[in-house]
């Protein structure tokens, strides 16, 4: 192919519907899309945002573009290239991402922008309160600048009257309370599942999980305070919406159960605090729902509207993301509608020290980890094993004493152990047990699902003894 005719800016703009052609760029390169249009998965009016001008800002936005085998895919509709002259780069001012904040350089970064990152295990396991700058960073869409004094919470009641809370509000009329809680990702681990075979969604390692102290508000006080009772044999759900959204103007959302919302058991905050000092602004400044026990998904950022609802969220991530499938499930036969969205997390555990490939010294080897349920199913023993499973011993856990069936927050556990003299190799295995006794599966290969959720099998690191 080639030599491809040369393009203008200009003309390429001028290509921006099915009648004149679709035309967009990519760096240099000038593609012609028509065809494409109804195959866009995210649908075609979102690929027509583009028409006429760059892929970059809209890439940057939907992260999920950026590989390999999308620009694979847009070489097949290449028909030109853009004038050397065209070559500047974009502005800064293009890109929806420019206002995010500066994070701390320890975080390995998974995803740019949106921004996506978890620290390295050996700094995750020493801290049992994570420190907000080494806190994993899941985000969807760019950071929403969100000015406090003006900062206004809907809330609506029943019968159509909605409160407006503003952040003063909520801090002088509510008592304040404070929960320790663990959040997770459903992707955490999500990496050791696509050794076993590919899957779609960022590559986290075993970090995509944190613990904070949060301060707030309960939900339950403020939606009592809207009009809500509690109803144990209530079906309907508490929605919440974020205020970062994406290009059209669709905002984050997601669902809990309403009994869960109104428990008093549940501990559901609305928090403007983590670890005593505000919110900072990747983890939802100035206020976000935390669900103890529940998928971080649910646990919306930048909160800006809460409603109660016969429905689950309609949000794209209470629909369609976020649900486990069976390995047997593949994207062409996926039916969304099957499987009921995550919620209470399954027991994990993982080693954060050593290394992945360390070298340990001959002797004496201390292993370090973490583990945790959802639900509020604490977890009652590590089992730890130095030889891929064959024989185990129980690693001593330290943690805060939370009451049974509200244990939010994750176990930091320890073992030391001899290493067997002659071992020039070691396995190293870990696995959990929550209250309610259930395990940790042996293999991820049996739970594996196409989007690479709920990866909790057993973690394994191997090190090298030292001579
Ligand atoms: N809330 C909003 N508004 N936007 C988001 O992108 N991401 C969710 C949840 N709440 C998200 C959100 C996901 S998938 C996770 S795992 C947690 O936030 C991550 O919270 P953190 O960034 O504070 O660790
Ligand atoms: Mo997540």
């Amino acid at each position: 192919l080639g030599p491809f005719p040369l393009y203008t800016r200009e003309e390429v703009g001028r290509h921006r519907s099915p009648e004149q052609r679709v035309w967009v760029t990519h760096g240099r390169e000038v593609f012609d899309i028509t065809d494409f249009l109804d195959l866009h998965p995210g649908g075609r009016s979102k690929i027509l945002l583009a028409a006429g001008g760059a892929l970059e800002p809209f890439w940057a936005l939907y992260a999920v573009h950026n590989q390999a085998h999308v620009r694979d895919l847009l070489r097949e509709y290449k028909v030109g290239e853009l004038h050397p002259e065209e070559l500047t780069a974009p502005a800064a001012a293009d890109d929806p991402y420019a206002g995010d904040p500066p994070r701390h350089p320890a975080l390995h970064v998974n995803s740019l922008k949106p921004f996506n990152a978890e620290p390295p295990g050996e700094l995750l396991g020493e801290h049992f309160l994570t420190p907000p700058e080494l806190f994993f960073k899941r985000n969807h869409l760019p950071v929403p600048h969100v000015d406090p004094d003006a900062y206004c919470l809907k809330v609506e009641g029943p019968g159509g009257r909605t409160l407006s809370l503003s952040l003063q509000d909520l801090q002088r009329r509510f008592p304040k309370h404070e929960v320790t809680a663990t959040l997770q990702c459903a992707g955490n681990r999500r990496s050791e599942m696509s050794r076993v075979r590919p899957v779609r969604g960022l590559d986290w390692g075993i970090s995509a999980i944190s613990t904070a102290r949060w301060g707030g508000v309960w939900l339950r006080d403020v939606l009592a305070d809207a009009g809500f009772a509690e109803e144990p044999e209530s079906q309907r759900h508490v929605c919440f919406e974020g205020l970062d959204q994406d290009l059209t103007g669709t905002a984050y959302g997601a669902s809990i159960p309403f009994y869960q919302a109104m428990s008093a058991r549940a501990d559901v905050l609305l928090a403007y605090e983590m670890n005593g000092a505000a919110l900072p602004r990747d983890h939802g400044f100035p206020l976000r729902v935390v669900v103890p026990g529940t998928v971080g998904a649910r646990n919306v950022k930048w909160l800006g509207r809460i409603w109660v609802s016969a429905e689950e969220s309609p949000s794209h991530w209470q629909r369609n993301d976020y649900k486990g499938f069976s390995p047997g499930v593949d994207w062409d036969t996926v039916d969304y509608t099957t499987a009921p969205a995550i919620q209470e997390l399954p027991v994990t555990s993982a080693i954060t020290d050593p290394p992945p490939g360390a070298t340990v010294a001959s002797g004496e080897v201390t292993v370090k980890g973490y583990a945790w349920s959802g639900g509020g199913r604490g977890v009652v023993r590590v089992d730890v094993s130095l030889d891929g499973g064959h024989t185990w011993q129980v690693a001593e856990m330290q943690g805060e004493q939370q009451p049974p069936g509200q244990v939010w927050a994750w176990k930091l556990w320890q073992l030391t152990a001899p290493v067997p003299p002659g071992t020039t190799e070691l396995d190293i295995v870990c696995k959990a047990v929550d209250a309610s006794y259930n395990v940790q599966p042996d293999t991820v290969g049996p739970i594996w699902n196409l989007r690479g959720v709920l990866s909790h099998a057993w973690h394994h690191v191997r090190v090298t003894v030292a001579e």
